[in-house]
């Protein structure tokens, strides 16, 4: 058996569901990122942006000197789908399904090292080094994918499989080895409709709640309610906020109405499945009760804990001023008392949505004696 396909049977047997090989080199569609990039699409991203790593994306060599493959490896994440009763409740919020169990850096890293330190064993006494990435090197991870032959690109820019869909994860092994490469990687000419491909479909676009798609295969991240909720560590743009619903972390609108996932199989990964449905759409006063303590016992060992404590009670804060009960209220009401402005400041314009005297009077007294400028213009709903 050659290595490249011994590869692929160790890949299985470490619990990965797809693996392409290519020779390494630079993205087929790093134009497409340049545009991106210069069109200011990654908000406050600014590490996409880095001069440093712009380099790396144009030749993994800068990232391992002497590198001649690249093992791109996909996990499927896919459990189960939420009950319609409850991903409909705007009492609750909503978790992207892919933080409904462990966080899967926790679960892919060790995989890819143990699959680069098995092809290091394989190569004899000959010198190999590698590099894994999950999601944090300067890779384009989905470009990269398509030219293994891991899927084609969807309109929503999701790397879709055409028999499993989309929800799986990616990871990079970089290595100084050369192996077999079934398919080779392409120059962007040759990239004419990839086959299959979404054909005339636009649901996924005219689906996604706040209109983040300026047209297909192009995503602003600023618009997108998995850069507001996890990646923007300050305020979220007031007009947009009504526009999110209940997704408190992340969002699964445009992968959700694709008819590729349709063909999605709840995985045999224990690691990805929800401990109950509140893990996967918790009541949103359960949200705003969290103290630091009960979010640090809570999410250890979730993708959530990475957006701390003030970032998750801030889209919870948004997600029930869209419920709009009087319900959220009190607990509104003693988030105007929180340490963090920023928790201060989206309770304000929750209660403003509430309504209502008694809130009304809550945002009057807090406004009394409120320092912080930010909160002092949310408290009077300015
Ligand atoms: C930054 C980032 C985000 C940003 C920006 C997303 C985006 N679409 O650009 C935000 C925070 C919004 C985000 C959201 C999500 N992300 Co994200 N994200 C990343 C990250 C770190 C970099 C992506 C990037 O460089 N974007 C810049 C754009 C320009 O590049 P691109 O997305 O690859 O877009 C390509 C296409 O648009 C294509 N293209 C352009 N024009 C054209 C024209 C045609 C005809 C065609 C065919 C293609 C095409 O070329 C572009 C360049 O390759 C990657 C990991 C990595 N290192 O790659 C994960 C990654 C892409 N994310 C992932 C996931 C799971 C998500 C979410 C589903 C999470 C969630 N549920 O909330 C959402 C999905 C939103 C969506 N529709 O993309 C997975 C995707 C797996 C997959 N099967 O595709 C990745 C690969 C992480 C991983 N290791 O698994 N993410
Ligand atoms: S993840 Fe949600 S907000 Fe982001 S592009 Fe998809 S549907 Fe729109
Ligand atoms: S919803 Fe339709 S257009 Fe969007 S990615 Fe899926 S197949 Fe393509």
């Amino acid at each position: 058996m050659s290595l490249t396909a011994a590869l692929v049977e160790r890949a299985a047997a470490l619990g990965f569901n797809r693996l392409g090989v290519l020779p390494a080199g630079p993205a087929r569609r790093l134009d497409a990122y340049l545009r991106w990039l210069a069109a200011g699409m990654h908000g406050e991203m600014g590490y996409l942006a880095r001069p440093d790593r712009l380099a790396r994306r144009r030749d993994p060599g800068v990232i391992l000197p002497g590198v001649r493959s690249m093992v791109v490896a996909g996990l499927d994440y896919y459990t189960a789908d939420l009950p319609h009763q409850l991903a409909a409740d705007p009492a609750r919020g909503r978790f992207s399904n892919y933080a409904w169990g462990v966080d899967y850096h926790e679960v892919m890293t060790p995989r890819l090292e143990a699959l680069a330190a098995w092809l290091r064993a394989q190569a004899g006494g000959e010198t190999v080094s590698s590099r894994v990435y999950v999601d944090t090197g300067a890779l384009l991870e989905r470009d990269h994918a398509e030219a293994a032959g891991l899927g084609f690109t969807g309109k929503n820019t999701m790397l879709i499989d055409p028999r499993r869909g989309s929800w799986f994860f990616l990871g990079v092994l970089l290595t100084t080895l050369p192996l077999d490469y079934g398919l080779p990687a392409k120059p962007a000419s040759a990239v004419s409709p990839p086959q299959p491909s979404c054909g005339t479909c636009t649901r996924c676009l005219a689906a996604c709640p706040t209109a983040a798609f300026p047209a297909p295969y192009v995503l602003d991240a600023r618009r997108c309610i998995s850069y507001l909720t996890i990646e923007l560590k300050g305020w979220v743009p007031r007009e947009l906020r009504p526009l999110m619903g209940n997704w408190v972390y992340g969002c699964d609108v445009c992968q959700l109405v694709c008819p590729f996932n349709r063909f999605a199989r709840p995985v045999g990964e224990t690691a990805f499945y929800p401990m109950d449905w509140d893990a996967a759409a918790p009541p949103l006063l359960a949200l705003l009760a969290l103290d630091e303590a009960a979010f640090a016992r809570r999410y250890a060992g979730s993708p959530v804990r990475r957006i701390k404590r003030a970032r998750l009670v801030r889209n919870a804060c948004i997600a029930a001023g869209n419920w709009g009960s009087e319900m959220a209220a009190p607990a509104l009401i003693a988030l105007l008392d929180d340490g963090e402005p920023l928790v201060r400041g989206h309770a304000a314009w929750a209660l403003h949505r509430i309504g209502g005297p008694a809130t009304q009077a809550a945002l009057s007294t807090a406004l009394a004696t409120e320092t912080d400028n930010d909160v002092r213009r949310e408290l009077a709903g300015g």
